[in-house]
């Protein structure tokens, strides 16, 4: 990548804005390889809007006086530090929220200060795991965006991850702290990230949680296939399965280790989590391909009351009862979204008004 700013040699903050612009607009045009020095390459959307016009010109040949005019840009940036150490230089945002200094160390790869910020959060949230849920996620959200948007890139996003997983292993010790002494098992889960899925994060969160509640976790890791999962399952005598899936082709390793449940006659529980699952994914497109209960968790507080339930001979058949039919409910809404009448024309519609 430094090769396409390479005339800018000394002036560090033009060359990232190049990486940057550069890396933006050649990933959207179809660029899928690039070799780039990760603590060389600004945040798109941080930008100075003037640089990044001037660069964005230059790049994408927009103007007759593109160039003259990036060389009066970087005037101003001579012999300045590169972007990303000016940034870890200016504090300012050092002032704002906790939750938005959460937020800016998350987007910008910072750990310098996140285990004081995350204290400092678990100290005014009523439960440590309140606080990966509140502005954790929200800032791992945000992160997600601009990566979707192409404003973030992969070695960004690694940092990002690293951030997250120092606040979450500062959290550890404080959720672990709130089990109290009891050492009786509720229950055996086996936890794992599918096959070719490499994201771990919530599922490790949702291990912790639910060893707290003194269930076992049998973490099998990630990218485990479909045979590791259903062996372990049967070897631990499990009582759960827990599925955790961040990208769309996860969805359907989903729906095929339903499958095999089905097939090998399982009839153990099946929770469904992870970012892109959904509850109308897991009712139309999993439930379905096995007889056992399907369950979607949408985060790890939830994950607690529902493992409780399915371990519990009282409230178990309820559980599995309402989610039968919450699950069948929502695939009659998802047939009839897909069983439209054709449309008639503006015209027609118009004339069928009352
Ligand atoms: C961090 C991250 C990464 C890190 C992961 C590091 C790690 N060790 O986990 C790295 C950089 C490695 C990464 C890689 C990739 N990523 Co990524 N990543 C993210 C990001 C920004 C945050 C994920 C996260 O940790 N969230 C915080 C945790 C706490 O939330 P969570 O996982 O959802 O978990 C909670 C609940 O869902 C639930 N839960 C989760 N699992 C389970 C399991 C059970 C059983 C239960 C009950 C509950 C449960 O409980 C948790 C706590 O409440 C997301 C964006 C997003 N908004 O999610 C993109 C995202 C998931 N990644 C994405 C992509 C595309 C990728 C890559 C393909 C990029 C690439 N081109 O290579 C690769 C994937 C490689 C692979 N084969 O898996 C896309 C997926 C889009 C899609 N629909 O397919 C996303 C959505 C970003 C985006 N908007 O484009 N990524």
């Amino acid at each position: 990548m430094s090769n396409v700013s390479f005339s800018f040699r000394g002036n560090n903050i033009v060359r990232e804005a190049i990486h940057s612009v550069f890396l933006y607009h050649a990933i959207k045009a179809g660029m899928d390889m690039g070799i780039v020095n990760a603590g060389q390459l600004a945040l798109y959307e941080d930008l100075p809007t003037k640089l990044r016009d001037a660069v964005e010109d230059v790049v994408l040949n927009r103007r007759e006086d593109a160039t003259e005019r990036l060389l009066d840009a970087a005037e101003e940036y001579k012999g300045q530090a590169g972007g990303q150490k000016a940034k870890a230089k200016d504090l300012s945002w050092r002032k704002e929220s906790v939750d938005k200094r959460l937020e800016h160390a998350l987007v910008n790869g910072i750990d310098e200060f996140v285990v004081a910020d995350t204290e400092e959060a678990r100290l005014a949230a009523s439960r440590p795991l309140d606080v990966i849920e509140g502005p954790l996620m929200a800032g791992m959200n945000v992160v997600g965006d601009l990566f979707g948007e192409g404003k973030m890139f992969l070695p960004q996003v690694v940092k990002s991850a690293r951030v997250m997983k120092k606040a979450v292993s500062h959290l550890v010790p404080f959720i672990e702290e709130e089990k109290g002494g009891v050492i009786e098992t509720n229950g055996r889960i086996v936890m794992a990230t599918v096959k070719g899925d490499v994201h771990d994060i919530g599922k490790n969160i949702v291990g912790v949680v639910l060893q707290c509640n003194n269930f076992e976790v049998i973490d099998l890791g990630v990218m485990v296939s479909c045979e590791k999962i259903l062996e372990a399952a049967r070897r631990e005598k499990a009582h759960i399965i827990g599925l955790s899936g961040l990208i769309t082709p996860s969805l359907d390793e989903m729906v095929n280790v339903a499958g095999e449940m089905q097939r090998l006659d399982f009839d153990l529980p099946l929770l469904i989590g992870g970012a892109t699952t959904s509850p109308a994914h897991t009712a139309v497109k999993i439930e379905p391909n096995y007889g056992g209960p399907v369950i979607y968790v949408k985060d790890a507080s939830r994950a607690v009351g529902v493992a409780q339930a399915l371990t519990q001979a009282n409230t178990r058949a309820e559980l599995i009862s309402k989610t039968r039919t919450e699950n069948a409910k929502r695939r009659e809404r998802h047939a009839g979204k897909t069983r439209l009448t054709p449309q008639v024309s503006l015209n027609r519609a118009r004339d069928n008004r009352k």
